[in-house]
């Protein structure tokens, strides 16, 4: 019997399976030894069950089509949170808490690096002064490609595309505390009823209000994991050669780069330079890039 892992916690996993039944179980033997050793069974994962006794057990984990990676500060060791999602919907707010070019650039890079379709939501549009912040960052992401969703949980603005979206595949939301995104996910499913903090009784004890991690189930049939863990997204966390490949746009640029391992930082005759001094790439982005490559150099 196939199935997916829905919920994970203290070594029991719930499965939805293919007759979409919902069954409990633990790992056996083998996997549990992995599990020690690092490569942890998490929520999104295909697993194959087999039965002893009337207890489940998991027996084999298929290969993962996308994985989503928290890598920790210093070169702490990297955590797998959720495997096979589909798209990742990076949720920023308009305001309270503000957005900055850097917190969408290192939210975007976290998707690029684990493979999933990246979206960019705005939220809080019915902020004061918000629609200023969205005719700032919405066309230039918009220019570089990617699906941009100003959206408001409070008015239901723009949710009714944000829905559709969510409704086709596992998705997930990640975001800084108190952007909305589980007030997203209740403006959308209500009967969910997930718990939602006020921003500053959260930012004073530092908790986030979401702690453990599972696949809900929408009524469309969407799936989306809510794995918490990405507060503060301090570190890019990809490897150095890999950070060009998490900003599109560099993409066709970086094939007239004249050295084929060109950093784009110092080299002569850079594409992506090239293509920076002739307005085609904006010049915060680069920035990011050499932040991004930076950190990691350093975190090498
Ligand atoms: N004005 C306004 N406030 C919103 C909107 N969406 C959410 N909020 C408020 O923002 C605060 C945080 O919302 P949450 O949904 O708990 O945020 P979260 O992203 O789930 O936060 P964590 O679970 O801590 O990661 C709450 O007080 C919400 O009422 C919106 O569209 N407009
Ligand atoms: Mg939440
Ligand atoms: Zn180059």
């Amino acid at each position: 019997m196939r199935g997916r892992i829905h919920e994970a916690g203290g070594g029991v996993y719930r499965v939805r399976l293919e007759d979409h039944r919902d069954v409990e179980a633990s790992l056996r033997g083998r996997l549990k030894r992995q599990q020690r050793t690092g490569s942890r069974v998490v929520i999104g994962d295909v697993v194959t069950l087999g039965t002893s006794g009337d207890a489940w057990t998991i027996e084999s984990v298929e290969e993962r089509s996308t994985e989503l990676v928290r890598r920790g500060p210093g070169g702490r060791a990297p955590k797998l949170l959720a495997a096979n999602l589909d798209k990742a919907f990076m949720v920023v707010a308009a305001k309270n808490p503000d957005v900055t070019v850097e917190l969408i650039d290192r939210l975007l890079v976290l998707g690029e690096a684990s493979g999933m379709q990246v979206i960019l939501v705005i939220n809080k549009l019915d902020a004061l002064g918000a629609p200023d912040v969205e005719a700032r960052f919405a066309p230039m992401y918009r220019t570089i490609g990617y699906e941009v969703l100003p959206v408001s949980a409070e008015t239901g603005e723009g949710l009714e595309l944000l829905g559709r979206r969510m409704c086709e595949g596992i998705s997930t939301l990640i975001g800084p505390s108190g952007v909305g995104k589980s007030s997203l996910l209740n403006a959308i499913n209500p009967e969910l009823a997930l718990r939602t903090g006020e921003l500053s009784r959260k930012t004073r004890s530092g908790r986030h209000t979401t702690v453990s991690s599972r696949v809900i189930s929408l009524a469309c049939g969407g799936l989306v994991a809510d794995t918490p863990g990405f507060g503060d997204v301090g570190l890019w966390g990809v490897a150095p050669e890999a950070v060009a490949g998490c900003f599109p746009e560099f993409a066709d640029p970086c094939e007239r780069c004249r050295f084929r391992r060109c950093t784009h930082v110092h080299e002569p005759d850079c594409g992506v330079r090239a293509a920076l001094e002739a307005g085609g790439i904006f010049d915060s982005r680069y920035r990011s890039y050499l932040t991004a490559r930076a950190e990691a150099e350093a975190a090498r």
